[in-house]
């Protein structure tokens, strides 16, 4: 295939937005493995996606190291020799792996850095796709593919008088490069969801003081993290052609699976043990203790109230301890955070918290934070306040389609896809972890590396049978979206104001964003309509295309 460059407008058989898990992977198959031009446009000045933004004190990965990575599908010696140092690894870590990942496979060449794309659009006549960027550059390209992540774009409350504040402030996902020094600080701490769950324990051991504002209590479940030691380190390795069959056939991505087992079905005691020894073991696996969790919501009040008695247990304030204990929805229907020390930060005497379900914050003021019950005096804010999930992004590229329509005003009433991969009226175009994909609802690079393997695999198909132009049927797509909200509506995810279905950002459509069949199922599905020709898709040749 070829590239050639004008003065003004350069061609390209691809073009990639975003050089975070999901762009690196791509631009190696598009590149790499099928010999097309590629080129990936990324609005930092390096590789790492949401690794590069979110800098935050704390902030590390809450699916385990050893499969919060590439898997043999990128390469059987990378895994080899990679040890990871932590059983999560922090931020600079996993940063300091992309990073390798990009200058073992050349990537670097082929991604444009601090390049911002503000529109791309679909250019029927020539079947390309034109993609503008900040600084007036213009690229053709026969594929497009967003591989933009599902947590890009900030959420950044309208505070009445945000900007009025007279001290710093923050936001987690866009924290400065060089860090910041809370050493004496009274610091004001918006948002106790994961990124906050980290940040907290953290900047409570530097500050003066620090008070936090607590909207909704989550169920946070124990990290545990630890060293990776030597042994460890050596049994993964052996055991990794097993660990990524299981990670591509469980529900989430994980290498271990839903227990067969609803939680009433055993007795009350029994539970309790189940409950504890994945409580002891840390991370998700409490999650997957019980098969109905998530359907069922007495099953899910036993694993609800557990979580709840370990807040108890940890906090020496009853009264805190019951403002941090979620009552007002079911366990798992919030994305849990997973904790190091978070619920034993209050015991310290330096950390206030506040409930702004309560006392709502109404403004901002040059000294601080105002609540309905008063006035916080603080020299920095940390905004940890989350992101416009998985569509916010995609919003911000501009990408209108082939009836002149942007993705913003077709997917005004929610997303509509088919396989949360691609949209009726966009031809040519592949969102990698898209909504109504497993996406956000699985260890990541699982979900990552599936998507792109098939967009690769599907590439191919176009090259081999001489086809031009790829658009699934406006049918097929309204089949997903109804098996989606079938799906969905067997869960209590709905229940829920998460970000998930959108309840974070004022006026967002509310709907379930990501698919909740489970990664196997999911990944099965995808493989079935690339084994029938890729199913629910038009494709025309490129003669027919361009009669
Ligand atoms: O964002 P969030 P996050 N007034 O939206 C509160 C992933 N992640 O950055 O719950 C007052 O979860 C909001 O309150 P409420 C992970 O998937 C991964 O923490 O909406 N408060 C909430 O407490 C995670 O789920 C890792 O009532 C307001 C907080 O701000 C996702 O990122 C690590 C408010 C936002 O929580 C997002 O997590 C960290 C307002 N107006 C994060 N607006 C890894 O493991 C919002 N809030 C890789």
């Amino acid at each position: 295939m070829s590239e050639t460059v004008s003065t003004d407008l350069r061609e390209l058989d691809a073009l990639v937005v975003g050089a975070g898990f999901s762009g690196l992977y791509m631009l190696h198959r598009l590149r790499n493995t099928l010999g097309m031009s590629a080129l990936v446009l990324e609005a930092a000045d390096d590789v790492g996606g949401t690794w590069y933004w979110n800098r935050y004190p704390g902030a590390r990965c809450d699916s385990e190291s050893y499969f919060y990575s590439f898997s043999d599908r990128l390469s059987e010696d990378l895994l080899e020799e990679w040890t990871w140092s932590e059983r999560f690894a922090g931020q600079p870590e996993i940063l300091r792996y992309l990073q390798t990942v990009a200058d073992r496979f050349d990537l670097r060449r082929d991604i444009r850095f601090r390049t911002t794309v503000t529109a791309a659009s679909w250019d029927d006549d020539a079947g390309r796709w034109l993609v503008d960027t900040r600084d007036g550059e213009r690229f053709a390209a026969r594929f497009l593919v967003t591989a933009v992540g599902c947590l890009s774009t900030t959420n950044l409350p309208e505070f009445p008088g945000r900007d009025s504040f007279r001290g710093d402030s923050f936001h987690t996902g866009l924290w400065p490069h060089e860090g910041v020094d809370f050493t004496g600080k009274r610091v004001a701490v918006i948002g106790t969801g994961a990124t906050g769950v980290q940040l907290i324990p953290e900047v409570a051991q530097e500050a003066a003081h620090v008070t936090v504002f607590q909207r909704t209590p989550n169920y946070d479940i124990a990290g545990g993290n630890h060293p990776v030691t030597p042994d460890f380190d050596r049994k993964i390795k052996d055991d990794y052609p097993q660990i990524w069959a299981r990670t591509r056939e469980t529900a989430f991505g994980f290498p271990y699976d839903v227990a067969d087992r609803t939680a009433l079905s055993v007795p009350e005691e029994e539970r309790r043990e189940i409950f504890e020894e994945a409580w002891a073991k840390g991370g998700f696996r409490l999650g997957t203790t019980f098969n109905d969790l998530l359907l069922d919501e007495d099953a899910n009040e036993t694993a609800a109230e557990f979580l709840r008695n370990k807040i108890r247990e940890r906090v020496d304030d009853p009264e805190i301890a019951e403002m941090l204990a979620p009552k007002d929805h079911p366990f798992f229907t919030k994305r849990p955070p997973l904790e190091n020390g978070y619920y034993e930060t209050y015991n310290r005497d330096n950390v206030t918290l506040v409930d702004v379900n309560k006392s709502p914050i109404e403004a901002i003021t040059p000294a601080g934070v105002r609540t309905a019950d008063g006035e916080y005096e603080v020299d920095s804010i940390v905004y940890a306040t989350g992101f416009d999930a998985m569509t916010g992004t995609l919003f911000k590229l501009g990408i209108r389609g082939r009836d002149g329509l942007t993705l913003a005003e077709k997917w005004a009433e929610g997303p509509r896809s088919y396989l949360g991969i691609a949209t009726h009226g966009f031809p040519n175009l592949f969102m990698i972890t898209g909504p109504q994909s497993p996406s956000v609802l699985s260890n990541m690079p699982v979900s990552i590396e599936q998507h792109v393997d098939w967009v690769a695999g599907c590439l191919r198909h176009l090259r081999e049978q001489g086809v031009a132009r790829i658009e699934p049927t406006r049918e097929a797509e309204d089949g997903w979206v109804a098996h989606h909200d079938e799906v969905t509506a067997t869960t209590l995810l709905p229940r829920a104001n998460s970000w998930w279905v959108g309840a974070n950002i004022p006026g967002k459509h509310r709907s379930l964003y990501p698919y909740v069949g489970g990664v196997g199922t999911y990944r099965g599905i995808c493989d079935d309509v690339a084994a029938k020709g890729y199913e629910g898709f038009t494709l025309s040749r490129a003669d027919v295309a361009a009669a």
